[in-house]
C-alpha cells in the first residue's frame, strides 16, 4: 500500500425531486482497494438519525457499483465515539408506527451491510452503544481501540434494541452474555468484548485505523473470488440447517475447480512462488 494516496471521492445522492444532494454525515475515502467510510455527526457522538439511513442507503448503492473498493472499513468521526446509538432526540417524538418503521429501516440498511459482497470491517474507535453496537455487529469483523466501549443500554430508556441487536448479539456472544448486556445495560470495555468474541482484536487508539487497513490489505492480497465466496457461504449458511449448509459448501467448493483463480493459487503453491491473481 502506498499509504498516502487517499483522495476524497465526492458522491452525490438525489432527493425526491432528483435534485443533487451532497453527503453531510458520511465521508468515503478510497485508496489501494480500501474504502474508509466515516460516520460524522460529532455533535451527537455520531448517533444514527433518519438522514444517516438515507445517506447510507445511497452510499451502499454507490459502493455496490464501484469495482475499486475490495474491502470496506466503517468507523466513527473523532476520538470518542464510533456511534452512540440511534438518535434519542429524534426517537423521543415517535409514535408506535414511526418506531416500527425506524426499526425496519435500520434492519434493511444493516442487512445490506452484512450482505455486501465485499468484506466489511468495523473499526470501533469509541462508544458503540445501542444502534452503534448493532451497526458494528452487522459488519463482518470488528476491530476495536482500547478505549472502545460496547453495550446495549436500551432498557435505560424503556426500550429494547430495534436494529436486530436482540438477534445478532446472542448469535455472536451466546444467549447468557447477550442477556447480561441487554438486561443490565452494562457498558463493557474493549477487553471484555474481546474475551466475549464480540470483537476480534484490540489496538491502541492511534493504531486502530492502520491495523484495520493492514487487515484489509491482507484480505486484498488473497484470491478475491474466494474471499467473496467464503463470505457468501458463511453468511448464507448461518441461516440454514447444518446439512444443507454443508451441501452448499461442497457445491461452491466444487465450482471453484477449473477457475483461473484456483488454478493459479494451487499452481503457485506447488511452484513455491507467490500467486499472480488473474484480473
Ligand atoms: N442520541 C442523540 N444524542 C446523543 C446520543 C444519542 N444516542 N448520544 C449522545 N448524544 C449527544 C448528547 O445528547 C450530547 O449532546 P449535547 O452536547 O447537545 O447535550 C452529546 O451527544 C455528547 O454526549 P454526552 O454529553 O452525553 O457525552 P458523555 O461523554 O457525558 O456521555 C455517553 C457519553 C455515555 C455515550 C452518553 O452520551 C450516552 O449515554 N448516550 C446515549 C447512549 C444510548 O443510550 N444509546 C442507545 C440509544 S437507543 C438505540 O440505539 C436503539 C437502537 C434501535 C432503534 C430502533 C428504532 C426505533
Amino acid at each position: 500500500m502506498s499509504g498516502n494516496s487517499f483522495e476524497n471521492i465526492r458522491i452525490c445522492i438525489f432527493d425526491k425531486n432528483q435534485r443533487e444532494m451532497a453527503y453531510e454525515i458520511l465521508k468515503l475515502e478510497t485508496a489501494d482497494g480500501i474504502g474508509v467510510l466515516t460516520i460524522s455527526r460529532p455533535q451527537a457522538l455520531n448517533a444514527l438519525n433518519s438522514a444517516f439511513f438515507r445517506e447510507m442507503n445511497a452510499m451502499l448503492d454507490d459502493i455496490g457499483k464501484q469495482d475499486d473498493i475490495k474491502v470496506l472499513i466503517i468507523t466513527g468521526d473523532g476520538p470518542k465515539s464510533f456511534v452512540a446509538g440511534a438518535d434519542i432526540a429524534e426517537m423521543v417524538h415517535m409514535n408506535s408506527e414511526e418506531g416500527y418503521r425506524f426499526s425496519i429501516t435500520g434492519h434493511d440498511v444493516f442487512n445490506r451491510i452484512a450482505g455486501l459482497p465485499i468484506p466489511v470491517i468495523a473499526a470501533v474507535n469509541g462508544f458503540a452503544l445501542g444502534g452503534g453496537c448493532e451497526l458494528a455487529m452487522s459488519c463482518d469483523i470488528r476491530l476495536a481501540s482500547s478505549n472502545a466501549k460496547f453495550g446495549q443500554p436500551e432498557v435505560n430508556l424503556g426500550l429494547i434494541p430495534g436494529y436486530a441487536g436482540t438477534q445478532r448479539l446472542p448469535r455472536m456472544v451466546g444467549v447468557s452474555n447477550a442477556l447480561w448486556l441487554l438486561m443490565t445495560a452494562d457498558i463493557i470495555t474493549a477487553d471484555i468484548a474481546l474475551r466475549m468474541g464480540l470483537v476480534q482484536m484490540v489496538f491502541e487508539p492511534d493504531q486502530l485505523m492502520n491495523e484495520a487497513k493492514n487487515m484489509a490489505a491482507k484480505i486484498i492480497s488473497k484470491g478475491q473470488a474466494a474471499v467473496k465466496l467464503v463470505k457468501a457461504v458463511v453468511r448464507k449458511g448461518a441461516d440454514m440447517d447444518f446439512a444443507s449448509a454443508s451441501e452448499m459448501e461442497a457445491r461452491e467448493f466444487g465450482d471453484l475447480f477449473g477457475t483461473p483463480e484456483s488454478g493459479e493459487g494451487m499452481k503457485a503453491f506447488l511452484e513455491k512462488r507467490a500467486p499472480v491473481w488473474p484480473k
